[in-house]
């Protein structure tokens, strides 16, 4: 057994460990993903800033680390999570520093690769005074009416979790407004980590990430003067391995996601690797007519199209593999569910099936699986079963499934997204096979290409 597992198509550093995006920005034209980052183990240490960028959210190109913990200075034991704004013509982080647990800024020239931390770090030393919290970081910080608004991530001891409001003229003085939002310590944990508001349509979304759950939570709803009134919940993501997500507005106004997909496997396999952590393709976001959130992969990713295959519209057979194999792959897949029972496919499958990664609908549930208990017959990888509510429109299930060697990245009806981690053990762990059970269903349109790496020119 000697088969790689990196990733190819989504991005990861040269080597060792990474969590959380951080300080997504567009500046000058030029996309900056930032990330916290471990340089010396592909596992959880001091924190630092990775750094890349790309013309196209796709190509990226690695470079220096832009933080690094000063020993003695408000961030020595890490720099985490945070974000990047536009001060006035100077590119700007905020971001958290540990321990104690504060917030800290650092600003660069225009090239964004040297960064200087502020003198006056820490700019907000301890949480609001009377609140016992679980935490107090993560800052999101926007513009409005020319003041700075910062969220942070927290949480009320036995209470829940918790996204507390500032509000600056400066970035350095900040005001505390109030809770933004509070959460049941029942429904959404005791702590809320990397909160993000921004405008989508008509509306705000919030996202953030609870402990002990590990899902990425969202609401749509409106903000009213300091307080966020949430209307509709879901996930940005059901398959489990998908966390502390970050969005940002590009310069043409879209919005734009990266989440963290972490390993599903042991720490001695992720140190024998050498590297851990994945970044999600860049999602772009919308609302629906009816004001739900969409998911969709930026089109940007078609540039790494290569072969195409196609297969002719039919009724479905029970099981039919394997139509197409690969381990990079784009798989766009539509079916009209009829009268089956159960409908979908599988990826990374063996030829003998003793390994496979399957999707499968359930009309009947309104539920699509994702399920990798079966993707590695190594007993160091972790299987799932995790599951997406989904209202197929018209009968149509339309998937579109990324295969990219460890990582299934599935875009559903342009609704929800599943993204599971599969190691497979055998070398023809690679077929593509469509399923379906218990009635007719018809596979009415399937496209599928091999995709490129995004290391080599293309
Ligand atoms: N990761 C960072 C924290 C954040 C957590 C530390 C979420 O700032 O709360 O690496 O994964």
């Amino acid at each position: 057994m000697n088969l790689d597992h990196r990733p190819q198509y989504h991005f990861l550093p040269v080597a060792n460990w990474m969590n959380d995006p951080n300080g997504l920005i567009q500046w000058k034209g030029i996309y900056h993903l930032f990330y916290q980052h471990n340089p010396v183990g592909a596992c959880f240490g001091a924190m630092h800033w990775g750094h890349a960028s790309s013309h196209d959210l796709v190509h990226w190109r690695h470079l220096p680390i832009a933080l690094a913990p000063t020993p003695d200075g408000a961030d020595c034991d890490g720099a985490w999570s945070g974000c990047a704004v536009d001060a006035n013509g100077v590119p700007t982080l905020i971001y958290t520093g540990v321990h104690p647990q504060v917030q800290c800024l650092a600003t660069s020239d225009d090239d964004l690769i040297v960064w200087q931390k502020d003198p006056a770090n820490p700019v907000i030393a301890e949480p609001p005074t009377g609140l016992a919290v679980t935490g107090f970081r993560d800052p999101c910080v926007w513009r409005d009416d020319g003041l700075w608004y910062m969220i942070l991530g927290s949480g009320q001891q036995g209470v829940g979790g918790l996204i507390l409001l500032y509000r600056s003229s400066d970035l350095h003085d900040w005001e505390y407004l109030g809770p933004l939002l509070e959460g049941r310590l029942d429904e959404t944990g005791h702590n809320w980590e990397c909160p993000n508001l921004l405008p989508i349509g008509d509306r705000h979304l919030l996202i953030f990430s609870p402990e002990p759950l590990r899902q990425a939570h969202y609401y749509i709803g409106e903000l009213d003067g300091h307080r966020f009134r949430p209307k509709a919940h879901g996930l940005l993501d059901y398959g489990g391995l998908y966390y502390a997500p970050q969005a940002f507005t590009d310069q043409g106004g879209r919005r734009i996601c990266f989440g963290w997909l972490p390993e599903g496997r042991s720490s001695e396999a992720m140190a024998q690797a050498g590297w851990a952590g994945v970044q999600s393709l860049p999602r772009l976001l919308s609302l629906s007519s009816k004001g739900a959130l969409e998911q969709r992969p930026i089109p940007e990713l078609e540039a790494l199209r290569r072969s195409h295959q196609t297969l002719e519209a039919h009724a479905l057979a029970n099981c039919e593999g394997t139509v197409v194999a690969g381990r990079m792959l784009e798989i766009d897949v539509e079916m009209n569910v009829g009268s089956a029972t159960s409908l979908g496919l599988q990826v990374l499958r063996a030829s003998d099936g003793s390994e496979h990664t399957t999707l499968l609908f359930k009309p009947a549930e309104g539920r699509l699986y994702l399920d990798t208990r079966f993707a590695s017959q190594d007993p160091g990888a972790e299987g799932r079963l995790t599951s997406a509510p989904l209202d197929v429109m018209d009968g149509l299930l339309r998937m579109r499934v990324y295969v990219d060697h460890s990582v299934v990245e599935v875009f559903a009806n342009e609704r929800v997204c599943l993204t599971g981690r599969s190691y497979p053990t055998r070398a023809d762990a690679t077929g593509v096979a469509l399923l379906s059970d218990g009635g007719s269903a018809v596979l009415s349109r399937f496209d599928c290409w091999t995709l490129a790496t995004i290391w080599s020119p293309n």
